[in-house]
């Protein structure tokens, strides 16, 4: 579905996801343009699941562009609060899309459930759509616990009070070279270039 050389359009207006993409792309010979870049809408996410809000926004890009389109749909899903903010983690951030107001309202909510888990998971539905809309995708998650107050500032979102299982620093303090050896995006992508056969640049 992707061969070296294509072009395809990176169908999210989130920096933070422009950025880590572009580096689990950077061995690979194809070509990246953002949505933003071409001035392209951002659809209304009205799936379900990660998986649905992924292909919706990668079908809108794919079909806009004329371009193959990979889209990006994550978040965090906090056990205690039954997998909240799932699919509405931005949306919890508010208007202006601020994370502090995002990490301080999964801390107030998990307060009030009196629990003491403080388990979640990051989840990342990747797809891949052609401008016929035929569409794959790919899934990854990353397990681990919550702290608070937040902690660095290396990540975007959610990434200063998540600190992966096994692992004492949250991933907002992580250098972005060990957030991508066993991150929920990380792992959907290996999932997509097993699928798609996608080489690497030295290997073509
Ligand atoms: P696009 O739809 O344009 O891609 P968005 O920010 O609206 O951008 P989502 O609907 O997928 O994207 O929202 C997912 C939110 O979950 C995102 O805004 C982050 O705050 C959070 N999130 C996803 N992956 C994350 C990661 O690796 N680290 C921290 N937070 C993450």
């Amino acid at each position: 579905m992707v061969s070296a050389g294509d072009i395809i359009v990176l169908a999210t207006h989130n920096v933070g996801k422009v950025r880590e993409i572009g580096q689990l792309l950077a061995t690979y010979r194809i070509i990246v343009k953002s949505a933003g870049e071409l001035g392209l809408p951002e659809p209304e996410e009205t799936g379900a699941t990660f998986a649905e809000n992924a292909v919706l926004k990668a079908r809108a890009a794919a079909q806009a562009s004329g371009r193959m389109a990979l889209a990006d749909d994550s978040g965090l899903a906090v056990a205690a609060l039954d997998g909240a903010p799932g699919i509405y983690s931005a949306r919890w951030a508010g208007p202006d899309k601020d994370f502090l107001i995002g990490m301080a309202r999964v801390e107030r909510e998990l307060k009030n459930r009196k629990t003491t888990d403080r388990s979640a998971k990051f989840v990342c539905a990747l797809a891949l759509a052609s401008p016929d809309g035929r569409a794959e995708v790919f899934e990854g998650e990353v397990r681990g616990t919550l702290e608070f107050p937040p902690r660095g500032d290396k990540g975007f979102g959610y990434d200063p009070i998540f600190v992966p299982d096994a692992f004492t620093q949250t991933f907002g303090e992580m250098e972005p070279a060990q957030k991508h050896s066993m991150s929920h995006r990380a792992r959907a992508f290996e999932r997509l270039v097993a699928a798609t056969g996608l080489a690497r640049g030295s290997d073509c």
